[in-house]
C-alpha cells in the first residue's frame, strides 16, 4: 500500500494536456512519446479505462470488454513501471503500453480479471497462473487493461451461424465500431477474437491478443481495419489458453501498425528484435501469388469493390518492388475445404485438449466437455437463450474417441498433406511465389492456413462502399522453414508505409486526454 502511494506520488503532472488520439495512436508511437516523457503509462492507463467507460456499456455498448482490469491494481501496475523507466530501467519497446486480452487467455487472479471463454460455466473458477504468452507480455512490462469479449468457445459449440459472431452469454453481443446500426446488414464484428478487434479500433486500447484456430483473428481484425498475425502453431507458447483444436490454435496480436504487430509477436516468441528486421528488409522481392482457387477472387461472391480495391494495393506493393504472379492455383484445396477432416479433427482435440485445461482449475466443478454440456443444459435461458441455440458441436465432440483413434490419426495426416506438401508448398515452388493472398471476405478465406498450422496475417485494405465496414487481404505461407512470419513482415510493413491512413469508426466520440 505505501508502496503504491509512493509510485502514485511521482507521476509527473506536465502530461496531462498532452493530446493523443486514441482511434490512431500506434504502440510505436505511445512508446516513442513515453521514452520522450511527454505521457506517463499511468495517464495512458487512465485515458484508455475511460474510453471503455464510456462506449463499453454506454455510449455505442460496444461491449468489446468483458472485465475491465480493476482500476486500483492496474494504474499501480502503470506507476510501477513508470517508476522503472524513470531509474533507467526498460523491460522492453512495450514498456508501460496498454494490451487487451481475449477472455479464452488465463491471467493471474491477482490481475483481477477472469478466464472463462464467455461463458458463465467458467465463471468464478480460477486458473493457476498466468498463460505463457502473458508471462512474456507482463515480464516486457505490458499492461493487461481488460479481457476482451469473444464468440463464446470460440464459436465451436453450435454450427455456424447459430450463434451471432461476438457474442457471449457473459459478454453479451460485441458490435462493430464502424457499423453502430443493429439494422445494417454489416453491423456484425466478425470473431471469434471479436472484442479484441473491436476494442482496438475503438479506442479502448492500442493492442490486443486474440486467438485463432480458424478466422478467428484474420476476420474480426480485417472487419477493424487492423494488422494482425497468427503465428505458426508452436511458435509462441498457447499454455494457459481455453483450447479448440492444438494442431490449429496459436495466440496472435491485432494493431494499428506493422510495427506493433513486429514487437509483440516479438515479444511473445523471446526474440524482440527479431520480425523487426523483417519489417525493415520491406517487400522488394517478395513473390505475392494470387490463389485463385475455389473461387475466392469471384467477383460473383464478393462485393466488386473488394476485389478492386485489393488489386490497387496488390499493384502498390507491385511498384514496391514486390513480384505480384496472377493467377496461382492449388488443385488440393478443394477436397480441403470441402471434406470432413477439419471438423473430425478439431472436435477430437477440443474433448481431449480442454479436459486438460480444465484440470488445474480452482474453484470450479467443470472438468470435462460433458461437464460444460450439462451446465448449457441446465441453464439455457442463459446459454442458449433463443437465436443463440444449441450445442450439437460439443456433443459431436463428446462422442470422438481420442487422439489416438484411427479416424483422428488418418484424418489430421491427411488435412497436413492435402494443405502443406500438395498445398501451400507446392503452390509456391510450382508458381515460385513467397506468399499467397486472397480477399479476408471470401468464403472460408483462412481455412487452408488454418488446417496446415502455419502462418497466416491480414492488412487493412479499404471500407465497404455502403457501411463503412472495412476489409483486408489475407496473406500466407509455408511454416516449413520456420521463416513464415518475416515474410508477412515484410508485406506488411511496406503496406503500412503506402496504404495511407487507416479508416477510423466515424460515430464514436473520444473521451478526454
Ligand atoms: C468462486 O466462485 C464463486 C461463484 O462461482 C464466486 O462467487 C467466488 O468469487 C469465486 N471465488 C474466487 C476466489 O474467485
Ligand atoms: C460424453 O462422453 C462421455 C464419455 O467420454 C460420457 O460418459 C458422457 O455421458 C457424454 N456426455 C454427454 C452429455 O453426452
Ligand atoms: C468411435 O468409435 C466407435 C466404436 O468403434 C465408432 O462406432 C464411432 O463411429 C467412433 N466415433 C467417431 C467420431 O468416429
Ligand atoms: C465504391 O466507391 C469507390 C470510391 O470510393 C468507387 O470508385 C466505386 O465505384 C464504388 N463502388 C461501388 C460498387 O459502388
Ligand atoms: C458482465 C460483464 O462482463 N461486465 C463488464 C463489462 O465491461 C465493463 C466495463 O465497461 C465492466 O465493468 C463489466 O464488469
Amino acid at each position: 500500500m505505501l508502496l503504491s502511494l509512493f509510485f502514485l506520488s511521482i507521476i509527473s503532472p506536465a502530461v496531462l494536456a498532452l493530446n493523443i488520439d486514441l482511434f490512431t495512436a500506434t504502440a510505436e508511437e505511445l512508446s516513442y512519446r513515453l521514452e520522450a516523457g511527454q505521457i506517463s503509462s499511468v495517464r495512458l492507463v487512465e485515458a484508455y479505462l475511460a474510453q471503455i467507460e464510456a462506449h463499453n456499456r454506454h455510449g455505442l455498448n460496444l461491449r468489446a470488454v468483458i472485465d475491465a482490469a480493476p482500476r486500483r491494481l492496474v494504474l499501480d501496475q502503470a506507476a510501477r513501471l513508470d517508476y522503472e523507466r524513470r531509474v533507467g530501467s526498460l523491460r522492453s519497446r512495450l514498456h508501460g503500453v496498454p494490451i487487451l486480452v481475449k477472455d479464452n487467455i488465463a491471467t493471474h487472479p491477482s490481475l483481477g480479471m477472469q478466464t472463462t471463454a464467455g461463458s458463465f460455466a467458467l465463471e468464478g473458477s480460477v486458473v493457476p497462473h498466468d498463460a505463457g504468452v502473458i508471462a512474456k507480455l507482463r515480464q516486457a512490462g505490458a499492461i493487461i487493461i481488460g479481457k476482451s469479449n469473444m464468440s463464446e468457445w470460440a464459436n465451436f459449440r453450435a454450427s455456424f451461424g447459430k450463434v451471432p459472431s461476438g457474442w457471449s452469454a457473459r459478454g453479451g453481443q460485441t458490435r462493430s465500431a464502424y457499423v453502430p446500426d443493429p439494422l445494417s446488414p454489416d453491423w456484425n464484428p466478425s470473431g471469434s477474437s471479436s472484442g479484441s478487434a473491436v476494442g482496438v479500433s475503438a479506442g479502448f486500447s492500442p493492442l490486443a491478443l486474440g486467438t485463432e484456430t480458424d478466422g478467428s483473428i484474420i476476420m474480426p481484425a480485417s472487419y477493424a481495419a487492423l494488422y494482425a498475425i497468427k503465428p505458426a502453431v508452436g511458435k509462441v507458447p498457447v499454455n494457459g489458453v481455453v483450447p479448440v483444436g492444438p494442431s490449429m490454435d496459436s495466440v496472435g496480436v491485432m494493431g494499428k501498425s506493422a510495427w506493433d504487430i513486429a514487437v509483440t509477436l516479438g515479444v511473445m516468441t523471446g526474440e524482440e528484435d527479431r520480425y523487426l528486421d523483417a519489417l525493415y528488409e520491406g517487400v522488394e522481392g517478395l513473390r505475392i501469388g494470387v490463389l485463385r482457387e475455389a473461387g475466392f477472387w469471384d467477383r460473383g461472391g464478393l462485393d466488386p469493390h473488394i476485389i478492386d480495391e485489393s488489386f490497387d494495393a496488390l499493384r502498390k506493393l507491385g511498384a514496391l518492388g514486390a513480384v505480384v504472379v496472377d493467377p496461382v492455383y492449388m488443385p488440393s484445396a478443394p477436397e480441403i475445404l470441402s471434406g470432413p477432416g477439419e471438423t473430425t479433427v478439431l472436435a477430437t482435440e477440443f474433448k481431449e485438449s480442454l479436459a486438460l485445461h480444465l484440470s488445474p482449475l480452482k474453484n470450479t466443478t467443470i472438468r470435462t466437455l460433458s461437464d460444460i454440456i450439462a451446465f448449457n443444459i441446465n441453464h439455457t435461458p442463459l446459454e442458449m437463450p433463443p437465436n443463440h441455440c444449441c450445442q450439437e458441436i460439443f456433443l459431436i465432440a463428446n462422442n470422438t474417441n481420442g487422439t489416438k483413434s484411427p479416424e483422428y490419426l488418418a484424418a489430421l495426416a491427411h488435412l497436413h498433406k492435402l494443405s502443406r506438401g500438395e498445398g501451400i508448398e507446392s503452390t509456391m515452388k510450382n508458381f515460385n511465389v513467397d506468399v499467397l493472398v486472397v480477399p479476408a471476405d471470401a468464403s472460408r478465406s483462412t481455412t487452408i492456413s488454418a488446417v496446415s498450422g502455419w502462418p497466416i496475417a491480414t492488412i487493412p485494405v479499404g471500407v465497404l462502399n455502403d457501411s463503412g465496414r472495412p476489409f483486408g487481404l489475407a496473406i500466407f505461407t509455408s511454416g516449413a522453414d520456420g521463416m513464415g512470419e518475416e515474410r508477412l513482415m515484410r508485406l506488411m510493413g511496406d503496406w503500412w508505409k503506402v496504404a495511407g491512413k487507416r479508416r477510423t469508426p466515424g460515430g464514436l466520440r473520444q473521451e478526454v486526454l
